[in-house]
């Protein structure tokens, strides 16, 4: 299976009447400005770590079309699954600078309640989120209610035990779900060809999904094709799969040295991928791109920027009942030991 592409990496859009998309200016523009506040947001958090503001912060350099792409193409009602690295989405989700980093700050366990975004928080146990996705969307199934469930995931995730009976349950109980794996060809320093013989696409059509592969870093392709998968589930057809294929260009997290493990000739044939470049050509070729529009966008992320380096510095501190409270129903003796040395260690700073 090819991957289903319609802008190619020179910005040349070729339309596929098997993927319908009305390309409209005002489409493209509101897609390039979603992965352009993105990528800016994303800079920045990674300036905040290096500066010590984050503990830690893992990048979505690269994989904007994936995620703006996607999430765009799913009502605002749909409820989402993400892992740990779908700012890009979340942020199209109207989840604040201050609510993505506060995690990421210590304060937190998660910066946004669920229910407010249809977005649920953060999972860092790999692929605990596709059993989690899954549930849900029986319950969604059971309610009558024609939302659909979208769950998101990486390549390495899906070589986690959940991963495969989440997809055998989902496409046995024929639950409204759709499995988004984003094929960064990266788990930290394991490429793809060391986790999987047969593609993942293949993979859940073994299990009776419905499955797509789309190249990833066109954002019109990822939208077009999940657009039409989100509608096909809502009507009733079962669950499916979309594989993105992108790139993870920065390092699977701060604590990453990518250079380790993985040559510059790779991440320079992925740079003349890079989504937003991509589609600033056929912006630029079509007269969309004009200076109000660019000057008008370049500010919107100097001041997100700003903004996003006031709220992280202002984030009030954790309050450490609550984050050891919320971990368990009933305190075991292992988290009471780990909540008293860190009680100790906070009562022994001078200020
Ligand atoms: C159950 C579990 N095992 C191992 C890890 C450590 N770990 C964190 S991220 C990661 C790689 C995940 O790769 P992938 O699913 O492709 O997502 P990506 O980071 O590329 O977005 C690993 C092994 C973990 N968080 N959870
Ligand atoms: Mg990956």
């Amino acid at each position: 299976m090819k991957p289903v592409q319609l802008l190619d990496p020179e910005g040349h859009l070729r339309e596929d009447p098997q993927w319908p998309l009305d390309v409209t200016p005002e489409l493209a523009r509101d897609l390039y400005r979603r992965m352009r506040i993105a990528r800016r947001f994303d800079d920045e958090a990674l300036a905040l770590q290096r500066q010590g503001e984050l503990g830690l912060w893992l990048q979505s350099l690269g994989q904007e079309a994936a995620q703006v792409g996607s999430i765009t193409a799913l009502r605002a009602d749909d409820h989402v699954f993400p892992s740990y690295r779908e700012h890009a989405a979340a942020l199209c989700r109207g989840i604040t600078p201050a609510e993505l980093l506060v995690q990421w700050r210590g304060n937190s366990h998660s910066g946004w309640d669920p229910a407010d975004h249809r977005f649920h928080i953060y999972t860092l146990v790999l692929a605990a989120q596709l059993p989690h996705a899954t549930g849900y969307a029986m319950g969604v199934q059971r309610d009558g209610s024609d939302e659909i469930v979208a769950v998101y995931f990486g390549d390495g995730s899906s070589s986690q035990g959940e991963a495969s009976e989440a997809l055998n349950w989902a496409a046995v109980a024929e639950v409204p779900l759709l499995f988004f794996c984003q094929n960064n060809q990266w788990a930290i320093s394991t490429p793809t060809v060391a986790q999987m013989r047969a593609p993942l696409h293949q993979r859940a059509s073994g299990f009776g999904l419905d499955a797509h592969l789309v190249d990833g870093n066109d954002v019109f392709a990822v939208h077009a094709v999940t657009r039409a998968v989100a509608d096909q589930i809502r009507s009733g057809a079962g669950p499916a799969l979309i594989e993105a294929v992108t790139y993870r260009m920065a390092g699977h997290s701060t604590s990453d040295d990518p250079t380790r493990y993985r040559t510059s000739s790779e991440l320079d044939s992925w740079r003349g991928k890079d989504p937003i470049a991509r589609l600033e050509l056929f912006l630029t070729r079509e007269g969309w791109f004009d200076e109000e529009y660019r000057s008008e966008l370049d500010a919107e992320c100097d001041v997100l920027a700003v903004e996003t380096r006031r709220v992280c510095r202002e984030l009030p501190l954790g309050d450490i009942a609550s984050l050891f409270g919320t971990v368990l129903a009933e305190e075991s003796s292992a988290l009471a030991e780990e909540r008293r040395r860190y009680e100790q260690r906070i009562a022994s700073y001078v200020d």
